[in-house]
């Protein structure tokens, strides 16, 4: 936008025609993110590897994090009331689109290879599923007989290891592996087309009050966030949380992520649970991939009822919508709710499946 008004104010100061300029066509390639299924075995590894790089590689914003950790981190506090960025509110796919650039740009700038997209595990489809937990990608279900920690893949235990943790108020146990324990209790199944359709059938961004008690037959973001019957909000231990109605279902995103993390056994007064369960999840990489589908989602819901946001103001810093976001801002990123908006102008667009 302001190079257009320079070559106003340059075209004006020369004295040529008062027509205004048409807007300079710079070619705009859109890299593409794919469905993990349809990843040449290149594409995988090229992909992989440059999260182990990121691992390996000190943060630029925190020496004492990995660049990798340094995202865990950031995920991590966006959940502590005083900040309350992310989650359980309306600016939570704004957050995480935003969220996944910042990290695909630090996967191409480790790697040196400037094509690295993060690719998209669409959940509904057995075949993708497969393909991320295959053992050239993600790796597979933990191992029963180990506490269901990974071991195949390239994030396997010994391998691959969870420095950034949970605080103990959340997370007695602590482990330092990935752990998943794939359909247990607490959801037993993946999200399905017609739920993803019903997704796309809500005709509003966002209703007040604007956080997990949103209805979500209204709310397309809470709806597809997936937080159901709740009944108020809580800060326990400095934590955003949520109480709900006895047997509350876990929906959409929140149950992709517990059908990956598990809990068990039922019951238990101290059950274990999987790391994609925890605010930390993002130390399990299959986050990436199902927040690019999270991401595509909306993308499709925009095709269809507009680049709309609510709230456009009246809620706390970083929920509306000409607001900028932490931590974004406070490491010179100013990017506004809105300029999130439109996919095309931040460089990416989705395969068709
Ligand atoms: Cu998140």
């Amino acid at each position: 936008m302001r190079r257009v008004v320079l070559l106003v104010v340059l075209l004006a100061a020369v004295g040529a025609l008062a027509a205004p300029a048409a807007s300079p066509t710079a070619p705009v390639t859109l890299l593409v993110r794919k469905d993990v299924k349809d990843l040449t075995p290149q594409e995988k590894a090229d992909f992989v590897n440059a999260i182990l790089k990121l691992k390996a590689t000190p943060s630029p914003y925190n020496p004492k994090f990995s660049y990798y950790d340094q995202f865990v981190w950031w995920h991590r506090q966006a959940f502590l009331c005083t900040i309350g960025a992310a989650h359980m509110s309306s600016a939570f796919l704004p957050w995480h689109r935003e969220f996944l650039l910042l990290f695909e740009n630090a996967l191409r700038q480790v790697s040196g290879n400037p094509n690295i997209t993060i690719p998209y595990w669409d959940w509904t489809d057995p075949n993708s599923t497969a393909a991320v937990f295959a053992p050239d990608f993600m790796g597979g279900m933990g191992v029963a007989s180990k506490n269901y920690a990974v071991m195949n893949g390239p994030f396997r235990k010994g391998k691959w290891r969870l420095n950034v943790v949970d605080p103990k108020a959340n997370d007695p146990w602590g482990f330092h592996y990935l752990v998943r324990n794939f359909s247990t209790f607490v959801r037993r199944n993946l999200p399905t087309t017609n739920q993803v359709a019903r997704a796309l059938g809500r005709s509003k961004y966002d209703v007040g009050p604007y956080d997990a008690m949103s209805n979500p037959s209204e709310s397309f973001r809470n709806y597809l966030e997936g937080w159901r019957w709740v009944k108020r909000m809580t800060c326990e231990d400095g934590l955003m949380g949520v109480v709900t109605r006895k047997g509350a279902p876990h929906a959409m995103h929140n149950a992709v992520h517990l059908w990956i993390g598990g809990v068990w056994p039922k019951g238990s007064k101290k059950p274990y649970s999987g790391t994609m369960t925890l605010n930390t999840s993002l130390n399990d990489p299959v986050f990436w991939l199902h927040h690019a589908n999270i991401d595509r989602i909306w993308s499709q819901w925009e095709a269809l009822h507009g680049e709309q946001y609510q709230p456009v103001s009246g809620q706390r810093r970083g929920q509306n919508l000409n607001d900028t976001m932490w931590p974004y801002r406070n490491v010179g990123i100013q990017m506004t709710i809105k300029d999130t908006l439109d996919i095309s102008k931040l460089g990416y667009t989705y395969a068709a499946p």
